[in-house]
């Protein structure tokens, strides 16, 4: 049991929201023992419900690169928040945070913003069928795009996690309109194209991606991704809910340059607060409401307090060197991973993007789902629960990454290592 509090918490929880949480992966289902309900949280550092802090790697999923509650962040969300949360109507701040995404991401010279990663893809992706007048949707096995019922196919994330890559209540005929290949398999991709290529709409993908554990991309795969849509007159639409702003300030596109013709943002665009968003070309984006037929809307779109946490995010990660930072302290948190699973003899194999990265518990290389379904999940389980009860707060999945912030400094660092070495000690220990 993690606390006795967070355990009457649960209980409590359980009566009223499904398995006690508002998203499934936070239940702990696929590591076992019950989650932290958390107080608050500063830095790198969580605050449980019985007051004991842990060294934090959930971060939210991603959004808080900066450190949680990091003091300009908050404040902007209060000097927001003092003249009004929410109008419905247009607002200058909207402008802005459209016209910094536009910079920092070339391919985004129009974008939409949403309420979550979900909705932006949803809109990407609805937005592909209407320019092309295609159906078919490709995504990757092990890829995970958000709830979309046409993308809960071979999920992964959540999904895969709870070991249900199809999810209930998705029609046959919407799960036909999506097919699926391994990430990182060209031929795979080539012999789909070739079979159904007149009938792809999109490709969606992740540059970096993170919800199989973090695999990165191979340069003919994305070669291929680019080559073979823009071949068929499909569309390539880059999910950087997670890796943007996350691996680069330009994201995965800008450090592999990579060109889709859509690009999904999330997390770390509304700093913690509800942001989604996806853009492309104006040629695009002119296709939708009220420009084009393309229907897309969202009541808390554009929230003014949402929207001044992700500006003042983004700003404050145009500070020099941030990413070199990040750098660092991702190579200090892998050395301390690779150092101690030697030390335990625990075959380990660290993926790592930047500031993401996943301990698979395997010694080969991981390329694509099935690779990563066949580490040792068990010894992962025994890992994970050892972390947690030295003080370290990983993220409760081998489906995930792990996330690194600027406050992850070197008390953060000392404290891991000791809870890293007890926890390959428990992994060594067979069930
Ligand atoms: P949201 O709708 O959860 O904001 O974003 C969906 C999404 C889209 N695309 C990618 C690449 C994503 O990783 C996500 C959401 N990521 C998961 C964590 N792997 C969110 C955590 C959760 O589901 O609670």
């Amino acid at each position: 049991m993690t606390d006795s509090i967070s355990h009457e918490l649960l209980e409590r929880a359980k009566r009223v929201i499904p398995g006690g949480v508002n998203s499934p992966v936070r239940a702990f289902r696929s590591v076992g023992g019950e989650p932290v309900f958390v107080r608050e949280a500063h830095g790198a550092t969580l605050v449980g419900a019985d007051g004991r802090e842990y060294v934090d790697y959930v971060g939210s999923w991603g959004p808080m690169i900066l450190g949680h509650a990091h003091p300009e962040v908050v404040k902007a969300v209060q000097d927001a928040a003092v003249r009004g949360t929410s109008y419905g109507a247009p607002t200058e701040g909207e402008i802005a945070l459209g016209e910094l995404i536009a910079e920092l991401v070339p391919s985004m010279p129009m974008s939409r913003l949403t309420s979550s990663g979900t909705e932006a893809v949803m809109g990407a992706l609805r937005l592909a069928r209407g320019a092309t007048g295609r159906d078919i949707v490709v995504k990757c096995d092990g890829g995970y795009h958000g709830g979309a019922d046409y993308l809960l196919v071979a999920a992964g994330s959540g999904a895969a996690t709870l070991g249900e890559p199809d999810s209930a209540g998705i029609p046959r005929a919407i799960a036909a309109t999506t097919a699926v290949v391994p990430y990182n398999d060209v031929p795979a991709l080539e012999a789909l194209f070739a079979e159904r290529g007149a009938e792809i709409a999109a490709v969606i993908f992740e540059p970096v991606a993170g919800n199989m554990g973090c695999v990165p991309p191979e340069q003919a795969w994305l070669d291929a991704l680019r080559k073979l849509t823009r071949e068929h007159g499909a569309l390539l639409v880059c999910d950087e809910v997670m890796t943007g702003f996350r691996v680069g300030l330009g994201g995965a596109q800008a450090r592999y340059g990579i060109e889709p013709d859509l690009t999904c943002l999330g997390k770390i665009v509304g700093g913690g607060l509800p942001v989604g968003a996806y853009g492309g070309s104006a040629e695009l984006m002119n296709q939708v409401a009220p420009m084009g037929p393309v229907y897309q809307a969202g009541t808390l779109s554009g929230n003014p307090l949402a929207v001044a946490a992700g500006m003042k995010t983004l700003e404050l990660l145009r500070a020099p060197d941030v990413y070199e930072r990040l750098e660092v302290i991702g190579a200090k948190l892998q050395t301390i991973l690779e150092e101690e699973a030697a030390g335990a003899g625990v075959p380990l194999t660290v993926q790592r993007v930047g500031a993401m990265l996943t301990p698979f518990f395997t010694d080969a290389p991981v390329r694509n789902f099935e690779d990563s379904s066949s580490c040792d999940h068990a010894a992962f389980r025994r890992w994970h629960a050892a972390l947690l009860e030295a003080g370290v707060h990983w993220p409760p999945s081998p489906y995930e990454a792990g996330f690194l912030s600027l406050a992850h400094d070197d008390d953060a660092m000392a404290k891991t290592r000791a809870a890293v070495k007890a926890g390959f000690l428990a992994a060594s220990q067979r069930d």
